[in-house]
């Protein structure tokens, strides 16, 4: 395809002026076949970008290594260039649009040189669905091409829906151009300079240096969520860091639930749950449509739809397993992009949990000899598999639909190993907003810092808001007041432990006890008793068969609440608050924020504080 044959005049005069900018030797206009995909992927596998794995174990799927240093994506290097600084918050990176831009310029300037510049047109969510948005990525990185292949509805089926109209301009490069005659790396990328740049009001993306997953996959963090949170408030609707899962209950009745939790706390599996045998047998059913996005729109009739903006998974690797999560492991056995885990002799991939023994030889993720006396991890902890959502067993039948599917309950929850119970239902949508603000997660050994640290992530959204964090929870207070009906708000706790270190709750399948009883709330069928946080299920309330042995002290345990430890986690809230709080009033160019008082809130709901 030739850039001259695209319909807009505004696309074709952006891919002129950054080609201009950039320099790339040559420019491919993607149109998304199956047969350029193969081609990319071959020339890969020449260069030494890719390795193919064996076509027996894991057809047409391949490995690629990434720099020791471009594993994961870099917080410190992402900014907000929004014009106004109270705009981006207090929790995002900020400098001025354009001090940013002229730093920008001068790295950009030939950046591709000795490269092939993609240009990549990719729809978030089906393809003319009023839900999804365009966008253009224009990349020096064949994997991030083909990576976004796979992650989006990507190629010239895009560009027709296009036409004329709007789309988010993405501009990538590894940035690390090449002198005429150099050899190229199997991964470039710039060791020195990485930079994650968001322009949330000319709706632009610009990101430097780095070729890894949420740092150059563009319509990921920075579009689906960065860029689309700002469009969400702007214009009514939400862009969240939720998977979305239909339950099918024995009537046939499929609810849609979006859920939303930190890292490390399991989103992929609960997307892809597999429900206990008696509750299997009886009919129930857990569906994927998402594991990782969601954007979520208020429909004609007064309920709220979701799509997936994404069409594939961009999972974490280690931990996944048969056991953990059987319907992954099935998405993941073709056709699948494999990035830092480590290579088995016979051709096939590994890494820390997919299996209980470690194979006795591999080639671990630095491309090293590997036994299980080395010591050290065979694949990166935050290694990941690129895989088409088609490919998932659980997938729903309404993934695709371009109405989306309506969103009935929000389940928000992170990893604390004391203090939250089990789960517990919002009173009504404010305190549900109020306690998904204040949501707190345990780092684990996959994060940085201290291990075992309450580290508050509001909505899980904290890396990922394009604009001030306390301007987001008014956008969700006024999302709720404006619904006739607003959804059900539930937070859970799958990690609660007991004193000896020991986990109150078997989680994974076991969640669909949890599951239905959210369900039958929404419904109105389930039944709870009032409590101090919220409503919650008697033991009595919830479907136990199949798992009689769980002790019913066991349960009273992983339900129960401390006053005193309630008292100093309300405190923990006041402290997040107040760091928006001040962060809006020192900043007299922004006087429009009107910031949440948890106390006030806390009060005013009848918990004491
Ligand atoms: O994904 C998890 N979920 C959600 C599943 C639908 N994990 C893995 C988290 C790491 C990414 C969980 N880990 C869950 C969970 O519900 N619960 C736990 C904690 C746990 C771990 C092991 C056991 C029990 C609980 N093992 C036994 O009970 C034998
Ligand atoms: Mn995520």
């Amino acid at each position: 395809m030739d850039i001259q044959q695209i319909k807009n005049s505004a696309l074709r005069a952006w891919i002129a002026k950054i080609a201009a900018l950039c320099k790339p030797d040559a420019i491919h206009l993607c149109d998304g076949s199956q047969a350029e995909y193969d081609g990319l992927c071959n020339q890969m596998v020449a260069t030494g970008t890719l390795i193919r794995l064996d076509p027996a174990k894991r057809p047409n799927s391949f490995l690629a290594r990434s720099d020791p240093g471009d594993v994961a994506r870099v917080e410190d290097r992402t900014y907000i260039c929004s014009l106004d600084k109270g705009d981006a918050g207090p929790m995002n990176n900020w400098v001025p649009p354009r001090e940013m831009k002229t730093t920008l310029n001068g790295l950009f300037d030939g950046a591709m040189r000795g490269r092939m510049m993609y240009v990549v047109p990719f729809s978030m969510g089906p393809i003319g669905s009023s839900i999804a948005h365009i966008g253009v990525q224009l990349t020096d990185s064949p994997y991030v091409a083909v990576s976004m292949r796979i992650m989006t509805r990507m190629g010239a089926k895009v560009l027709d829906a296009l036409g004329d109209g709007e789309f988010v301009r993405c501009l990538h490069s590894v940035g690390a151009p090449l002198a005429p005659g150099e050899a190229d790396e199997p991964w470039p990328c710039n060791r020195e300079t990485k930079y994650i740049v968001h322009f949330p009001e000319e709706r632009q993306i610009w990101s430097y240096g780095s070729g890894y997953g949420g740092n150059a996959l563009l319509g990921k963090k920075c579009f689906a969520l960065r860029i689309a949170s700002v469009l969400a408030k702007e214009q009514g609707w939400l862009a969240e860091h939720m998977l979305i899962l239909g339950v099918r209950d024995p009537q046939g009745e499929r609810t849609y639930v979006a859920a939303a939790f930190p890292s490390a706390c399991g989103k992929t599996n609960f997307a892809m749950m597999i429900p206990p045998a008696p509750f299997q047998s009886e009919g129930w059913d857990v569906s994927t449509v998402g594991d990782d996005i969601a954007w979520i729109k208020p429909g004609p009739d007064g309920r709220i739809y979701a799509i997936n903006p994404e069409a594939g998974f961009f999972g974490v690797a280690p931990g996944t397993s048969e056991k953990s999560n059987p319907n992954a492991m099935a998405s993941i056995r073709a056709n699948t992009l494999f990035t830092n885990v480590a290579l088995t002799d016979d051709g096939d991939v590994w890494w820390e949990g997919k299996t209980k023994h470690p194979p006795a030889h591999l080639i671990d993720w630095t491309g090293k000899d590997w036994t299980p006396a080395s010591g050290r991890p065979a694949a990166h902890p935050n290694a990941r598999f690129t895989a088409p959502i088609e490919g998932c067993p659980s997938i729903d039948p309404a993934y695709d639909d371009p109405n989306g599917v309506p969103i009935s309950a929000f389940i928000f929850g992170g990893r604390r190993s004391t203090v939250v119970p089990l789960v517990y239902q919002a009173f009504n949508w404010a305190y549900g907003v109020y306690a998904a603000a204040t949501m707190g997660s345990e780092t684990t050994a996959a994060s940085a810092g201290a291990l075992g640290q309450v580290r508050r992530d509001p909505f899980a959204m904290l890396p990922f808001c394009g604009y001030n964090m306390a301007d987001y929870f008014n956008h969700w207070l006024n999302f709720g007041r404006r619904l006739p009906n607003p959804p059900r708000v539930f937070l859970v706790n799958w990690f609660r432990k007991d004193k000896d270190g020991k986990f109150l709750w078997p989680g994974f399948g076991e969640n669909m006890r949890i599951l239905k009883w959210i369900v039958g709330r929404t419904h109105g069928h389930a039944m709870a008793v009032e409590s101090p946080l919220g409503w919650v299920p008697r033991h009595g309330d919830l479907d136990w068969r199949g798992m009689e042995t769980y002790e019913r002290a066991q349960f009273d345990e992983v339900m129960s609440v401390d006053r005193d430890l309630w008292q100093q986690e309300v405190a923990a809230h006041d402290s997040l608050f107040a760091r928006l709080r001040s962060a809006a009033q020192g900043d007299d160019l922004h006087p429009g924020v009107d910031p949440v008082c948890p106390v006030a809130l806390a009060r005013a709901l009848g918990i004491a504080v």
